[in-house]
């Protein structure tokens, strides 16, 4: 039978169903106020392609089908598409992937190198892997302007945006779709029938929806093409006008291409950014959600790639999505507790309230290098020292800590020997400026109290960081505190309340907890409550682990957005598969026992770096404080050591685990 829209709307029988829209006139409001339970919602996901292979061609003028890949010591860390094409992936070895493509340019990633003021690109960095030390500068600048293009890109009053890595945003587009649906449909713009906000909207008087090339996935329901669409439909087509506009645009000013997945929620447009790569957007409507997810694995939704996905699978004895429908909520609920049951419930369903975050303020900075061979003087761990500074200091500066904007109050360094790591932070003076020597001399006397306690050397890991940002001083900040409007206004207020005398509100005021799913999370992986991780620029508290960090060796991968990461390769004598080595805390797949040990001092860096700024006495999860150093003196810096026992919970990712 036909079934067309004027054959339905004339038959008493489909017209009573399908007269007015699914939707009421207070859904449709709750889509202005950006409500996260509005089922009108758009949320879209942007993901660069192959990125720091994007900001090398960029960089260098290459074009576009010449193979391409970014070294990191003899690892590649991302590959372009055309060089993709010859089977290169990040498991190979430049050698290795010259082979399957002799036409290959690897660019060696930024380094500092050992006592230079600046990083720079070195042609002979990959055989320097002692001396000299990953920046990933290069990267985070074009990640800010492609961030801030993005953003100029939409109305003033709808920056809804929140970097999630690196190289990806999330956008909740609701607001200025709200504001499109009105103008396009004036019809909605009328008074609800007897002023009830409850009532249904009437159907949009459109009947097909141009999708242009976009990645449509398929309805739950494949005859359910033939319906007429309702407002989800429209909106969500409206969102995709949108990102195919952003994405244009970052195409044309700065030559970048991304791909981009929209839906009704943070999760669903993250998986459909990744569905179809590169160059395309990928829409998920919400009647094709089931569809879409049925034949999934759970394991490829964020949050669900690590620790708490493994968990789910020796549960439930499963890892496809259609498995666990079957299972009642009341049993989720049994075997993984209320909160997290409750979350993986809804999320397999599709359903994810999450809500796009957009501040973008940095929490801490961190600088690190594992070294190898290891270091054995105070001088060697001076150099390096400096080093950190140096970049944490550039860093700073990006931030406004030259003109006042912000500024860290805490620096901390961690120090590994052998089996033992030892901590050591400090409060940075507030009264004077803050300049690179300062930072250097606070270094050093950290390092000099470290290794006052002897068997410190030789040295495999030092890392500097600095947190405990607050905002400016507004007193400090001159006449053009004077001469603000708008937003800036808004920002001083900010400012303003920070510098009453507690000193952690603006920190503590961000910190108002979710429910515990998310301390789960934190706790879970290095990537925090959301897939992303150590989104350098946007330190969300939601997503504690996801701060700044610039690493070395391994450990740049972990600004990239993705739980489940593979490592670079690091030496050349490899012989073990990439996931030889599991770090017990997030699953992430390691291939040298010297990588797993890093990624360790990462975790355990980034761990001590929390536990600073949220100024916690306590580490007990991971360290044993020796009981002389519990009882910290009135402005003495704080000091931590821990050992890794065999009760230790990182000795536990150190054992040998096969996978394939
Ligand atoms: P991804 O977004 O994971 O990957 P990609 O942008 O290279 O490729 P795709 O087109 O599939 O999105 O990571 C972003 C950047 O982060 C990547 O270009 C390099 C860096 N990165 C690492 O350094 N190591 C890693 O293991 C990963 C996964 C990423
Ligand atoms: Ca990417
Ligand atoms: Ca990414």
């Amino acid at each position: 039978m036909p079934s067309s829209p004027v054959f339905r709307d004339s038959s008493p029988a489909y017209g009573a169903i399908r007269r007015r829209s699914r939707f009421t006139y207070k859904q449709l409001g709750s889509l202005a106020s950006y409500s996260t339970t509005s089922p009108l919602r758009v949320i879209a996901h942007i993901d660069l392609d192959a990125f720091y292979a994007q900001c090398e061609m960029v960089r260098l003028g290459t074009p576009e089908d010449q193979p391409l890949a970014v070294q990191q010591w003899q690892g590649l860390i991302a590959i372009n598409y055309p060089a993709r094409t010859f089977g290169i992936g990040r498991h190979c070895t430049v050698t290795e992937a010259r082979k399957l493509c002799p036409q290959l340019i690897a660019q060696h990633v930024a380094t500092w190198k050992e006592g230079e003021e600046k990083w720079a690109y070195h042609e002979d960095a990959a055989s320097h892997i002692g001396t000299h030390k990953v920046s990933l500068d290069p990267y985070r600048l074009q990640s800010r302007k492609i961030l801030a293009l993005i953003k100029d890109f939409l109305p003033s009053n709808r920056q809804k945006v929140e970097k999630a890595s690196i190289d990806e945003v999330f956008l909740d587009l609701s607001g200025q779709i709200h504001g499109i649906l009105l103008e396009r449909f004036p019809e909605l713009g009328n008074p609800p029938p007897y002023d009830d906000p409850s009532e249904n909207l009437p159907l949009p008087s459109i009947t097909a929806l141009d999708w242009q090339a976009d990645a449509l996935v398929d309805l739950d329901d494949i005859e359910a093409e033939a319906d007429d669409p309702d407002w989800d439909d429209v909106a969500i087509l409206i969102g995709s006008e949108i990102v195919r506009d952003i994405r244009a645009e970052v195409r044309q000013q700065l030559g970048y291409t991304c791909s981009a997945g929209i839906a009704s929620n943070k999760m669903l447009s993250k998986l459909g950014s990744g569905h179809k790569k590169p160059n395309q957007q990928t829409v998920i409507r919400n009647r094709a959600v089931q569809h879409f997810l049925s034949d999934m694995k759970f394991t490829k939704i964020r949050n669900l790639g690590g620790k708490l996905g493994e968990q789910v699978v020796s549960t439930f004895d499963t890892e496809t999505i259609k498995d666990l429908l079957e299972i009642p909520v009341e049993q989720i609920k049994l075997k993984l507790g209320d909160d997290t049951g409750i979350w993986l419930y809804n999320t397999i369903r599709g359903i994810d309230a999450s809500e796009v975050n957009s501040r973008t303020q940095i929490k801490s900075m961190l600088s690190a290098k594992s070294f190898r061979p290891s270091i054995n003087n105070v001088e060697q761990a001076y150099k390096w020292l400096r080093i950190f500074a140096a970049d944490i200091f550039s860093r700073l500066v990006e931030e406004g800590v030259l003109e006042n904007k912000r500024r860290p109050k805490t620096i901390n360094l961690y120090h590994r020997h052998g089996g033992q790591t030892r901590s050591r932070s400090t409060a940075i003076p507030q009264g004077k400026k803050l300049d690179e020597a300062t930072l250097i001399d606070l270094a050093k006397s950290l390092m000099n109290q470290i290794a006052s306690e002897g068997r410190v050397w030789p040295c495999a890991n030092l890392s500097l960081s600095v947190g405990g940002f607050e905002d400016g001083v507004v007193g400090n900040m001159g006449i053009g505190a004077f001469l603000v409007k708008g937003d800036e206004a808004k920002g001083l207020k900010t400012q303003s309340d920070a510098s009453t005398p507690s000193s952690d509100r603006p920190e503590k005021r961000r910190r108002v907890e979710g429910p515990s799913i998310q301390n789960f999370f934190k706790r879970d992986s290095p990537y925090g409550a959301t897939e992303d991780n150590d989104s350098i620029e946007d330190a969300d508290e939601h997503q504690t682990l996801r701060s700044l960090a610039s690493h070395d060796a391994e450990d740049s991968r972990k600004e990239a957005g993705e739980t489940d990461f593979v490592t670079t390769k690091s030496s050349e004598t490899r012989q073990l598969s990439i996931t030889d080595y599991m770090c017990s805390r997030c699953n992430a797949g390691l291939e040298t026992a010297e990588a797993l040990q890093s990624h360790l001092d990462w975790h355990f860096a980034k761990d001590l770096q929390q536990e600073e700024e949220r100024g916690r006495p306590g580490f007990a999860s991971h360290t044993s404080v020796p009981s002389d150093q519990k009882q910290k003196k009135p402005g003495a810096p704080s000091s931590k050591k821990s050992s890794r026992g065999s009760n230790s919970k990182l000795e536990q990712g150190q054992s040998r685990l096969k996978f394939g």
